[in-house]
């Protein structure tokens, strides 16, 4: 690539102002070492070389970790370096790893105060004078601080985070605070560096259809420390941009009232940009969208260039847009479709922007499309399930208990009150949390309240069940660690009578040949987040008909990135786009 870097971080500001510059910039925050790697054709082992990546790959600033972390297996390069705290497990420090995702730190209040928390003293911010000294002319630093929400469930692991919004809030925000409190700290020292331009708030807060949890939790815990983020970036100058994964338009306008300027990365699969900008376009600046999901990890050089083309097409006019991944570049985004992205920003980004439809809209833009789960509700005399979703949701058990031996006493079948009272609350409980009306937290509350009704009554709900009756194995693929869906797909099916075995995360493909060789299911379940591991799935597949078992199990696949087409290409007998369709698919497959 040859192409005189001409770094100006007014040009970042503009864009990010709303504003038009001289072209759209770049967007970025996080691009994997070993594509950086690759471009200069050598390692990085100082900022400078940090500096030099940005700078040649035409980057108007310089992104930095800060602050807590907790990224289970975080980005080896971040600066962020605990000093003497935890490491990973293999005592690699530079891993810089606070709590293991999986290990759980704080649970209990005896844990929040066994632990050593850190403090902003034991963050590293040398990277920061390093780059006050070394940026070139016209480029800044941006810190990537913020994960407060997140840290907060890392810290205490997902099911405990869910279940203790409803059991033991105050813990919950009582690490809201601690954390909340260490990243603000860990701002205000930045404040001290005069590389620093902006600053990038990390914090997933959503999936592909809508928030982890109810916003009013967000805006009692979380928000009120980006507001005071804000005011220190107001104050400085700064920029302020928020991330997160996902579709958050609940929650757009509590960020615009934050102060931030911008909102990345705009997931293709989870928020139209088009219409975001219709609607947010002139408080917000968007940044993101190149999808990681498809295009930049499995299409051509040329695909990346269309989208990126199309992107500023129809975003880029009027200003406020930079071109950048819909998440990070991570390491398995092919190296010439980073560079592809690059290129195009600069070959297509020169305002004014004047580019005429070329089509690509269809060929670049694959949104996933989801199946409405449609619940038949069939309602019996003196049986009506909505009474048992309103006690699962309120995970009322006495109550659940009570309805059940009320409707035994009026003379309803007992296979009847599980499978048209509870099965289709489940059913409609899924239904609710399709459409957003409930999020994770209460859909796991309702499935355990539920398990424990059908296990107070075990003997008499189960004995000559009508209910579907069905064997699944289930785990989340070789090198993937995401496993709420998962769990959230299990209790669907446990939900719906079937019984399922956890095979949990990272299952190989071994483990998978093994438990269908050894368990004999009926169906065997596999979920992937990632478009990298979604793969893993084939080698699966192939790996069960190399033992000659693939005609002794059917196979559901689903996760994120998953489409019906990707699963009928691997030779899976099914696909489902989330948990409540899972359990329909799991049904039909039973039912063949
Ligand atoms: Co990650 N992550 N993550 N992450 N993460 C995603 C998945 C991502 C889509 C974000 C994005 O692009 N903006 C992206 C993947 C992109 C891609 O490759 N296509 C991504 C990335 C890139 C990464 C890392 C690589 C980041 C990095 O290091 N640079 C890294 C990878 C780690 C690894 O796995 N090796 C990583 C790490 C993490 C955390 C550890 C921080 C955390 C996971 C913690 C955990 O699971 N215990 C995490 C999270 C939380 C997410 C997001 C924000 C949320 C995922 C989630 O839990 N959703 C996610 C963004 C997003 O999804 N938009 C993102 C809630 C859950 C209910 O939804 O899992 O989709 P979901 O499950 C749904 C359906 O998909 C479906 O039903 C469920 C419920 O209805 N479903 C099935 C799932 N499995 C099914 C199986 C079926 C049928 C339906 O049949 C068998």
């Amino acid at each position: 690539m040859t192409r005189e870097p001409n770094p100006d971080f007014d040009r970042y500001m503009i864009a990010l102002h709303r504003g038009e510059p001289d072209r759209v910039p770049l967007g970025d925050w996080h691009v994997d070492t070993s594509l950086k790697a690759r471009f200069l054709g050598r390692n990085l082992e100082r900022i400078e070389d940090e500096i030099d990546f940005c700078y040649r790959a035409g980057f108007d600033y310089v992104p930095q970790f800060a602050g807590l972390l907790t990224w289970p297996h975080g980005p080896a390069q971040s600066a962020s370096v605990l000093r003497d705290r935890k490491v990973s497990a293999d005592g690699d420090q530079s891993e810089r790893v606070w709590a293991g995702e999986r290990d759980n730190v704080v649970t209990s209040w005896e844990q929040f105060k066994k632990y050593t928390w850190p403090t902003a003293d034991d963050f590293k911010f040398s990277q920061f004078k390093a780059l006050d000294r070394l940026l070139p002319k016209g480029m800044k630093a941006i810190p990537v601080l913020g994960r407060i929400f997140t840290s907060v469930w890392l810290y205490m692991g997902a099911d405990n985070f869910f279940d203790a919004l409803g059991s033991n809030e105050e813990l919950v925000a009582a690490l809201f605070d601690k954390i909340g409190n260490l990243q603000y700290e860990t701002l205000l020292r930045l404040t001290e560096h005069s590389s620093v331009g902006a600053i990038v708030s990390n914090d997933d807060c959503a999936h592909n259809t809508g928030l982890l949890i109810h916003p009013k939790y967000l805006r009692k815990y979380m928000f009120p420390w980006y507001q005071k983020f804000g005011e220190v970036c107001r104050q400085k100058g700064w920029g302020f941009v928020f991330h997160s994964d996902g579709e958050i338009s609940e929650i757009m306008d509590d960020i615009i009232a934050c102060g931030f300027d911008g909102f990345h990365p705009v997931q293709p699969n989870a928020m139209d940009i088009v219409e975001t900008k219709k609607k947010w376009g002139d408080r917000l600046c968007l940044l993101g969208n190149i999808n990681l999901d498809s295009t930049l990890t499995l299409g051509t050089p040329e695909d990346v260039r269309s989208e990126v083309y199309e992107r500023i097409r129809t975003v880029g006019p009027g200003g406020g847009y930079m071109v950048a991944s819909s998440n990070s570049v991570t390491n398995y985004v092919p190296f010439e479709n980073m560079k592809a992205m690059f290129n195009a920003t600069f070959e297509f980004g020169k305002y004014p922007i004047q580019l005429p439809d070329r089509g690509y809209a269809d060929t670049t833009f694959k949104t996933r499309s989801r199946t409405e789960f449609q619940q038949k509700v069939e309602s019996l005399p003196g049986l009506n399930a909505a009474d048992y979703v309103r006690v699962f949701l309120d995970d009322n058990l006495p109550e659940a208990i009570e309805l059940v031996e009320r409707h035994i006493a009026a003379g309803v079948k007992p296979s009847d009150v599980l499978s048209k009272g509870m099965v289709q609350a489940m059913a409609i409980i899924g239904g609710k949390f399709q459409s957003g009306e409930i999020y994770i937290p209460e859909m796991i509350m309702a499935a355990r309240t539920m398990s424990s009704t059908v296990g107070h009554f075990k003997d008499l709900l189960t004995a000559k069940s009508e209910v579907v009756s069905g064997r699944v194995v289930m785990g989340t693929v070789k090198g993937d660690l995401h496993d709420i869906g998962k769990n959230l797909v299990i209790m669907m099916l446990e939900g719906q009578g079937l019984t399922v075995h956890d095979l949990g995360i990272g299952v190989h493909e071994s483990r998978f040949v093994e438990a269908v060789r050894d368990e004999k299911p009926d169906v065997l379940a596999m979920s992937a987040l990632l478009t990298s591991t979604m793969t893993e799935m084939k080698v699966v597949i192939d790996a069960l008909t190399n033992a000659g078992l693939r005609d002794a199990v059917k196979i559901i696949v689903g996760g994120a990135p998953v489409t019906a087409e990707f699963a009928a290409r691997i030779g899976a007998d099914a696909y489902a786009f989330d948990a409540p369709e899972a359990a329909q698919k799991c049904k039909e497959l039973l039912s063949k």
